[in-house]
């Protein structure tokens, strides 16, 4: 069964997204998701001029290969936009061998290793008053575990809090500005250090002990401060904290490791296992955050995984809307099916998102689940998505109040 068309669609509803359709001389539909928030044309030239026409007459079946000779044979590897293309190849063949097989993706990963995934929420609120509603709102949703942001006094707004929301009403937050530059916002770092462990301490004395809170640090403190950070949140028992220090200076949560029993997460930004190398060996992080979608696609995410196994490691998927439901939907095949599951981020998309994707996911009780359906399970409406037209869209960015740039 020979590949015999690419194609890669761009689509805008709500919020950008690249997608790879590959079909074979058999007529299967494979779709992969290669989404790159703020770059998504990048990608989009990468798999149109350079993957495509690789592809259009190769073996369907054969994804290692494919992925190898994706790495090995460009001569540049890593980074964002070519492990993006990657894994929305790898994704796309996945997809497609699970069609032939009439057997969801997890199926063909080993099965399941339970009943449904534990999704995490986001809950933010400019106050504690908001917040409050916010993770109530999720919990009315079924929800079993919240990231919570907020805002800090003295700051404006706040990366990660999104507006504040009445009882009820449902959250659909978009970072990324329709904005032909990105938004400026600025950051203190003591005034948040001080006033974080507060926000915790009320979290839990209105919500109780038991349940699993998260919280995102998004790569702003030196290893130094991360340690403190997760010293003072210690009684407050988190889940995790998140990308507490830009991760790539891998040696510095030795400092952080060291110092604190806070359970670390990170890696939604990396790109494959040797970013990880040193976090894993030396068991310096708790859960894993990438997202299929950017570090290589299922088979990478699943070998990295089986790493990350050896060391007590356990998965965090990223899953905001900038990874579209594709990729979702990769991950879910991922979560149920490896030993070592931690946790799954999720954000839901908006509907037009859901009119252009076509998913049969589900979430019930507190669990994601990929459903049964043969392959990925995701159906792309290509009348819909030439609805949307693609809309240069930026996430913010971030200086101290001096005006010096600041890690994002
Ligand atoms: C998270 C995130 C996201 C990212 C976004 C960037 O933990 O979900 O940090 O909100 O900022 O995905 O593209
Ligand atoms: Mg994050």
């Amino acid at each position: 069964m020979k590949i015999e068309s690419v194609d890669v669609v761009v689509t805008s509803p709500g919020r950008n997204f690249v997608t790879l359709v590959v079909t074979t001389s058999d007529g299967v539909v494979g779709l992969g998701d290669a989404t790159l928030n703020g770059r998504e044309l990048a990608v989009a030239s990468y798999l149109r001029d350079h993957v495509a026409p690789l592809l259009v007459g190769r073996e369907a079946h054969n994804i290692e290969d494919t992925w190898q000779y994706l790495y090995r044979g460009a001569y540049w590897r890593r980074g964002p936009v070519t492990m993006a293309a990657i894994a929305a190849v790898d994704m796309a063949l996945w997809d497609i061998k699970g069609k032939v097989a009439g057997l969801p993706v997890y199926q063909l990963l080993g099965g399941r290793s339970r009943r449904g995934a534990l999704a995490y929420a986001h809950a933010s609120g400019s106050t504690l008053e908001a917040l409050f509603r916010s993770i109530r709102t999720n919990l009315d949703d079924g929800f079993r575990a919240i990231r919570v942001q907020t805002g800090v006094p003295g700051l404006g707004k706040v990366y990660g809090v999104g507006r504040d929301l009445a009882a009820g009403e449902r959250y659909d937050y978009e970072p990324a500005g329709r904005v032909a530059v990105p938004v400026e916002e600025s950051w203190d770092t003591g005034a948040y250090l001080r006033h974080i462990p507060t926000v915790f301490e009320a979290v839990r004395a209105e919500f109780g002990p038991a349940l699993p809170l998260l919280h995102d640090a998004h790569h702003r403190l030196t290893p130094n401060q991360s340690a403190q950070l997760g010293r003072s949140l210690e009684p407050y028992d988190l889940f995790w904290l998140e990308d507490c220090t830009p991760g790539e200076n891998q040696e510095g949560l030795r400092r952080v490791r060291s110092q604190t029993t806070t359970p670390l997460a990170i890696g939604e930004v990396f790109t494959g296992v040797f970013d990880y190398q040193t976090l894993i060996t030396e068991q310096l992080i708790d859960y894993v955050r990438s997202s299929v979608t950017h570090a290589g696609g299922i088979s990478a995410v699943r070998k990295l995984m089986d790493f990350a196994a050896m060391y007590q490691i356990k998965s965090g998927f990223h899953g905001p809307t900038d990874v579209s439901p594709v990729g979702m939907a990769a991950a879910l095949h991922l979560d149920v099916a490896i030993h070592n599951f931690g946790i799954q981020e999720y954000m839901q998309h908006n509907s037009q998102t859901l009119e252009v994707f076509r998913t049969s996911y589900t979430f019930v009780d507190g669990l994601l689940d990929p459903g049964e359906l043969p392959g990925l399970g995701v159906e792309l409406d290509l009348e819909a998505a030439a609805s949307f037209e693609y809309t240069p869209a930026y996430l913010p960015v971030n200086r101290l109040l001096d005006g010096t740039m600041h890690d994002w």
